[in-house]
């Protein structure tokens, strides 16, 4: 398996770099923070990925030096930012095995001299899913730093409503799948509408995925979503245009 074998040397070798999307507030129009997107810059394969390599590397277990690397190096790239908007982080169902997944991050942030406010980690229901004792202490144990949480991909695969009430999130981000149905299904509209009241109910924030229409958008607008992200507001982008944009927002 070559890719296996890659993926050791492209981290010993700095191969991979992040991208930055942003998150545009709905209420001030204004960039509140990005996420972090693992690219592979491979010598031969070209940008691959994380959909083709991430899988690899959680079998491998690559995922956990390869996700504590995206950690450092998102709470690097935040701490030099103009502004101090949040970075969010996705993290694998594979970092929260062995617990030392709030040693890691803790250990990011000191590092960086990144408030811990400004980090959100993404997390899917495959955490959930695994052991959720243990889970909740490290999740609750970030919590208490003041690192944000959120729940990625909300409605796809099991997500349970029993997940809400159980595990501290502080924004469900709606999956694209729903965003990319709002024009040509009146459901989707309604669907939209239940996700961001009951997150309302329950004091938690939405961000809207895969936003890539004004129609879109409007809907968005109309149900009371406090975030969006999509190729609407921009592509992802390379670490050093983050600035740029930030500064073009004033
Ligand atoms: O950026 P892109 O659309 O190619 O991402 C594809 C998938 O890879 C998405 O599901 C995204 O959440 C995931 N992904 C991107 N960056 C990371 C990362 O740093 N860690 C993990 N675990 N997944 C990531
Ligand atoms: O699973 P997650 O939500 O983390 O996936 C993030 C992925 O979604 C990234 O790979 C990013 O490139 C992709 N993405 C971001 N905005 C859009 C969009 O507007 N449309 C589509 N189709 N994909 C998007
Ligand atoms: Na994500
Ligand atoms: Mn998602």
């Amino acid at each position: 398996r070559g890719v296996e074998l890659d993926l050791g040397t492209a981290l010993a070798e700095q191969q991979f770099a992040l991208a930055f999307q942003p998150f545009l507030d709905l209420s001030g129009n204004r960039i509140t923070g990005f996420e972090a997107l693992l690219r592979w810059h491979h010598p031969v394969r070209g940008v691959v990925s994380p959909a083709a390599f991430v899988p690899i590397a959680e079998e491998t277990g690559m995922i956990v030096p390869l996700g504590e690397w995206v950690l450092r190096q998102a709470c690097r790239e935040a701490a030099r930012w103009p502004k101090a908007v949040r970075v969010s982080v996705n993290l694998s169902p594979v970092q929260f095995r062995g617990a030392a997944l709030d040693a890691t991050v803790i250990a990011a942030l000191r590092e960086a001299e990144l408030d811990p406010h400004r980090l959100e980690l993404e997390i899917t229901e495959g955490v959930l899913l695994q052991d959720s004792e243990a889970t909740l202490a490290i999740l609750h144990r970030l919590k208490r730093l003041g690192v944000r949480i959120a729940m990625d991909d909300f409605g796809t695969g099991y997500s349970s409503l029993g997940y809400l009430r159980a595990f501290p999130f502080d924004k469900i981000k709606i999956d694209r799948a729903f965003v990319a149905d709002l024009a040509v299904r009146p459901d989707a509209v309604a669907i939209v509408r239940a996700v961001t009241t009951l997150a309302d109910s329950l004091g938690m924030t939405t961000t809207a995925e895969g936003v890539e229409t004004e129609e879109q958008l409007a809907h968005l607008r109309e149900a009371g979503c406090t975030e969006v992200q999509g190729y609407l507001i921009s592509r992802p982008v390379p670490a050093d245009a983050v600035a740029p944009m930030l500064r073009a927002g004033d």
